[in-house]
């Protein structure tokens, strides 16, 4: 009847959706737990810096963590504690993340985690991974990975987890799973992740040749769903975050759901085994001389 009432006014059900969407989170919460929320969010932990603006719901989170936010276990249990903050925070309805460090948004996940520790260790390390990865998949928010510098492996994962990936157009910068060329193997949930982001033949040539793009070849082949110039990059991010938030948010979440849910579940269903895998393949012999080769090679290529 009401239905009725609104059709008969002219009003689209998206229209009424979209109010209905933003009456309900805006009415969950009164200005004192609005401030309260706001104190509460606007944190800085070592690792992790969130401010969330109140005015537009839009949380922007900087990882800092020099000299290239390495997602070693600390950082992801600081990253993944912010998250569940803002996820919990009904005024909070999209986050922008990015690096607070030049040139570089991540280098992926901290390879002195996975080299020389005891498989204990190993498989601690590896539940964090997941739990980022887990939480970042399936967040209600809207999520816009702004990509201001090289973001390899682990950090190309943690980007493709996002409903919108915007990359510097800086030919110095990359971004791709590049784990190959460790002589590792980039595990089924991140290759899942590809290929729903990129399809199934470019997701094949890029994880076996452990290709880093640059951000016009992200581009062409939808790794990165936008490039700008450095400048450029923080409007832009909100910009489409504000595209983003304008669809009634129960419509935009359950899409969003129904999109990830087979392959959350895929993991969700295996965790114990991947972890088990991840400890056994990585304390192999031959996998820590790879990994010990390719720390001498970055540090080589340092000097
Ligand atoms: N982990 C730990 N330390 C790192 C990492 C890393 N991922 N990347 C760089 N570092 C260190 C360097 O060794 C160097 O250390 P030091 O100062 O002691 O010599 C320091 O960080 C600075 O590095 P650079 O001088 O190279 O910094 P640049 O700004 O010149 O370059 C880059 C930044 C482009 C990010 C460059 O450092 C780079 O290419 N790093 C390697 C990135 C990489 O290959 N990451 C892959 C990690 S593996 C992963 O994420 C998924 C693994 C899945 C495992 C599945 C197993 C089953």
């Amino acid at each position: 009847m009401a239905l009725r009432a609104v059709l008969r006014n002219k009003r689209t059900l998206s229209g009424l959706f979209s109010q209905l969407s933003i009456n309900t989170n805006h009415g969950r919460v009164c200005a004192s737990t609005v401030l309260a929320t706001h104190q509460r969010n606007n944190s800085t932990s070592s690792k992790i810096s969130v401010n969330l603006d109140q005015s537009t719901g839009v949380a922007v989170m900087h990882m800092q963590s020099p000299p290239v936010n390495s997602l070693s276990l600390d950082f992801l249990t600081e990253f993944c504690i912010s998250l569940e903050k803002l996820e919990m925070d009904k005024s909070c309805h999209g986050l922008i993340i990015t690096s607070s460090v030049p040139k570089v948004f991540s280098a992926g996940l901290d390879i002195l985690e996975m080299y020389g520790k005891s498989p204990e260790r190993c498989g601690e390390f590896w539940k964090a991974v997941q739990e980022m990865w887990l939480k970042l998949y399936s967040s209600n928010m809207v999520t816009v990975a702004a990509i201001n510098g090289s973001s390899p492996a682990g950090g190309c994962l943690m980007s493709l987890t996002c409903d919108c990936r915007i990359m510097v157009d800086n030919p110095r910068y990359s971004i791709g799973l590049n784990e190959t060329q460790l002589g590792i193997v980039a595990p089924f949930w991140f290759k899942d992740t590809m290929v729903n982001t990129v399809g199934h033949r470019h997701a094949e040539m890029g994880l076996a040749l452990g290709v880093l793009y640059s951000p016009t070849e992200a581009l062409k082949i939808g790794l990165v769903d936008q490039i700008v110039p450095e400048d450029k990059l923080m409007t832009t991010a909100e910009q489409i975050m504000a595209k983003w938030l304008a669809i009634p948010a129960h419509a935009r979440q359950i899409t969003k759901s129904m999109m990830r849910k087979p392959t959350i579940d895929k993991l969700t269903s295996k965790r114990e085994a991947d972890v088990q895998n991840f400890v056994s393949f990585i304390t192999q012999d031959a996998i820590q001389k790879s990994l010990r080769t390719y720390l001498e090679m970055l540090k080589k290529r340092k000097a």
